[in-house]
């Protein structure tokens, strides 16, 4: 079934019907003023944190999310009333049409009931720290009508979200709103030293400019009624906002405008809501009677994130392809970037940090689209490097760089919660920093001194000698890097000195590419040493191929995990792509073991993780044995993995499977099939529930997951083929052979590539040819300084 469709031009999703299989979100503003909202208007804002500074309410973790950011109508002629997003009222869909486009930082819902329409815009100022509705509400019936509207917003009591839900006795006596001119002002604490710093006094306002206030309410029971909803708020009911404000119970604020409109006449009204006091209320308030405010804002935004997006695009024979890597996949990869795992529909905001691992897989995904954001991201994140080599597991938002504790410390495990190192965290760090240099081409940075996270200081070349060296001083019983905590799976404890071939592979991959700096930086020493260490670490890895796949790892008591003999777990998905992608498997292995993965993992709906899942032969460290079978970790389709998948088979030249696993996993492949797949059809998950469960394809933990750059990386760098490295670009597309060839409009340091690939023996991949401004170049390669600002190239695949 299909609710909606991609405006690839104007880079929308386009929803056509509002009765979506759950609410699908956006994302506005950002973590200083974060708001998300649904196509039916739920959702929820913030200021500065999900958990710490909420502003309003919203019931998480059901497919009946309320409330949000509702606009009430009622024709005063004949006391019918509706919402101007389908919900909360809910009309008949025969007679209330609703459309919703979700843009970049902004919604639009338009509907159509009663001869009324409306257009209600939502969006949160660049750079602004507040939110504004817009809606612009026509009479499009021949005869005048006499309507009232009614934005309404429910507060949260405490900027805390759990002492908002559970710590009543006291939330409930904290608050009392007050009416002023155009605006209710939410008081909260306000016996609490208005101006002292620290204080925990806080005002919040929605306001209104467009046309005069009739009526109002603080009070949320006053505005809802006794035994009813917001479905049928008694205030709307009756067309009377009573004036009531809350004083010891529930805050909201809601403001009634009434309407005489002319047949053909147009109102717009503006509401804002924000956390600020009643005389910044006003002023803001204020600005937004200029006439065009509001267009321009939404056009700013626009070109912000228009151009963000230019920076890579793509046009291939696959709309599904084209909507994800140029607008979706892409914007879902600076939502991750910006918002780490913070709020979401899923994340109720009471993560205190960024996890390290998954903040340096983040930047990779936005790392094409603008390098020098990424590279800022880079820098924290090398800040929160201890400096014996390891990422602190956990980076508190208010890191202190060059003062924090370290998983050594005991204040920081209690802190966190984040008992010791985890094998992976700084491993991130070499995938993320090559593929900065490459697409800036500044080589400089690997010089930039950077403070460790515990005090002292390093080159960021230094800084990833010590990454190595971090794992080098932590091997296990089989000179592979040690569990330590955990690898990239968080579900898997093979115990502090059993051997994860996972983290393994990427510390190959890591020397591979330090080996390739310090060669360039004339440190011939120090590839001396990798070549000896990286070769003892081949040969382990070497005793992990268990004839056609490789092992997961060795437990502490020396069990293997993964053996294809095993029950249950036998055959893990992560040990193949990455034993591709880290360079050391035999061409052999590779092949063999991409086709275990494929005959033995892969199902309509993506690869699952593991299989079979774990059911009766599970060890302690085998957390995820808890999950329903094919279920997240659990053999469920872990959608971050697809991307590893994708960027395997690609690098073997795959096109064909590579672009399988793109589409079995990719949302807008199910867009005709989104009562199977539930969540957003333009967003990429956590995972997907696989064949063993009833709900197979089912996806689940929209937007703030690792799979949007896992994904990006392994279509644009994997089916594109775009390689950049610090002298030039690798072009060496994996596609379809069935396609005749493709385009991309890439910004590259500066200068603009219109690359044109051509696939006339319809292979699957292969450079045949490659012409740069009209002179031939040797092999796949396009060396930076051959660049013009403007160029052409073409490649022929065959
Ligand atoms: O790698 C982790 C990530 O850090 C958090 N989400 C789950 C992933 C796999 O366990």
């Amino acid at each position: 079934m299909q609710y909606g469709y991609f405006d690839l031009a104007n880079k929308e999703y386009v929803i056509t019907r509002p009765d979506t299989p759950a609410p699908w979100a956006n994302y506005l503003g950002d973590p200083e003023y974060g708001a998300m909202i649904s196509n039916n208007a739920c959702g929820y804002s913030f200021v500065k944190s999900g958990a710490n500074g909420r502003i309003s309410r919203f019931r998480f973790n059901s497919n009946m999310a309320l409330p949000g950011r509702y606009i009430y109508i009622r024709d005063n002629d004949t006391a019918d009333y509706w919402s101007a997003s389908w919900q909360p009222v809910g009309k008949p869909l025969d007679q209330y049409k609703s459309v919703c486009r979700h843009g970049t930082a902004y919604t639009i819902m338009t509907a159509d009931y009663a001869s009324v329409h409306s257009e209600t815009t939502y969006y949160v100022p660049y750079h602004q720290t507040y939110e504004v509705w817009r809606t612009k509400i026509t009479n499009t019936s021949d005869k005048p009508r006499k309507l009232s509207v009614f934005g309404f917003v429910e507060f949260t009591n405490d900027n805390n979200y759990e002492q908002d839900q559970v710590n009543l006795q006291y939330t409930l006596f904290i608050t009392r709103t007050s009416f002023e001119e155009n605006r209710i002002i939410q008081h909260i604490n306000e016996n609490s030293g208005k101006d002292a710093s620290g204080s925990n006094h806080k005002e919040r306002f929605f306001g209104m400019v467009g046309a005069p206030v009739s009526g109002w309410n603080g009070n949320l029971d006053s505005f809802i009624g006794p035994y009813r909803t917001y479905s049928n708020p008694i205030a709307v009911e009756q067309g009377k906002c009573d004036g009531s404000m809350n004083y010891n119970s529930n805050a909201c604020g809601a403001l009634q405008s009434d309407l005489e409109l002319t047949p053909g006449e147009t109102a717009e009204l503006i509401y804002i809501l924000g956390q600020r006091n009643s005389a910044e209320a006003a002023t803001i308030l204020d600005t937004y009677k200029t006439l065009g405010k509001v267009d321009a804002e939404i056009a700013e935004l626009k070109n912000f994130w228009h151009k963000e997006l230019s920076n890579f695009q793509v046009n291939t024979p696959s709309p599904e392809f084209n909507n994800m890597i140029n607008v979706w996949n892409a914007y879902q990869c600076f939502i991750t970037f910006i918002w780490s795992r913070a709020a979401s529909f899923v994340y109720c905001g009471l993560r205190n940090g960024y996890g390290y691992r998954d903040t340096v897989q983040d930047i990779q995904g936005i790392i094409h689209l603008d390098p020098e954001m990424a590279a800022d991201k880079i820098r924290f994140m090398l800040s929160a490097q201890v400096d014996n080599g390891g990422g602190l597991p956990l980076v508190k938002f208010n890191h202190n760089a060059g003062h924090e504790n370290t998983p050594d410390d005991p204040e920081y495990v209690k802190e966190t919660g984040h008992p010791s190192y985890r094998a992976d965290d700084a491993l991130w760090l070499f995938p993320t920093i090559v593929k900065y240099i490459g697409e800036s081409g500044n080589k400089a940075f690997l010089d930039e001194v950077i403070v460790y996270a515990n005090g002292g200081e390093a080159t960021v070349y230094d800084h990833l000698k010590n990454a190595i060296r971090f794992s080098m001083e932590r091997l296990g019983a089989h000179d592979m890097p040690a569990g330590l905590h955990a690898d990239w799976n968080d579900c898997l404890r093979m115990g502090a000195k059993g051997e994860s071939t996972f983290v393994a592979f990427q510390l190959y991959y890591a020397m591979r590419v330090i080996r390739d700096m310090a060669q360039q930086r004339g440190d011939s020493d120090y590839v001396a040493y990798i070549d000896d260490i990286q070769a003892k670490l081949g040969a382990s890895l070497e005793k992990c191929w268990d004839g056609d796949r490789f092992i997961r790892g060795i437990r502490e008591d020396g069990v293997v995990v993964g053996a294809k003999k095993d029950p249950e777990a036998s055959m893990w998905l992560n040990p193949q792509s990455w034993a591709v992608i880290s360079g050391f498997a035999s061409k052999d292995q590779a092949e063999q073991s991409m086709e275990s993965v494929h005959r033995i993992l892969n199902t309509p709906y993506g690869i699952k993780l593991l299989d079979p899942p774990y059911r009766a032969h599970y060890f302690d460290g085998a957390l995820m044995h808890i999950f329903n079978p094919d279920t997240k970790e659990n053999g469920g389709i872990f959608s971050q993995s697809q991307g590893w998948a994708i960027l395997a088979e690609s690098l073997l030249g795959h096109g064909n499977r590579a672009f399988e696993y793109f589409m079995e996993s990719s949302p807008a492949a199910m867009n005709d099939r989104a009562e199977i797949r539930v969540m957003e059809p333009y967003v990429h998950g956590q995972f997907t529930e696989s064949t063993a469960s009833p709900y197979a394809g089912r996806s689940h933990v929209h937007w703030l997951t690792g799979t949007a750059s896992t994904v990006m990386v392994g279509c644009v760098e994997g089916i594109c083929g775009m390689r950049p490295n610090a002298d030039g670009l690798v072009i060496s597309p994996s596609i379809p052979s069935s396609w005749d060839g493709f385009t991309i409009e890439k910004n590259f340091r500066g200068k603009h590539l219109s690359i044109r690939v051509e696939n006339p023996s319809h292979v699957q991949s292969g450079v045949k040819s490659l012409t740069l401004n009209g002179k031939e170049l040797s092999g796949d390669f396009v060396p930076a300084a051959e660049l013009k600002d403007q160029n052409e190239i073409t490649v022929v695949l065959g």
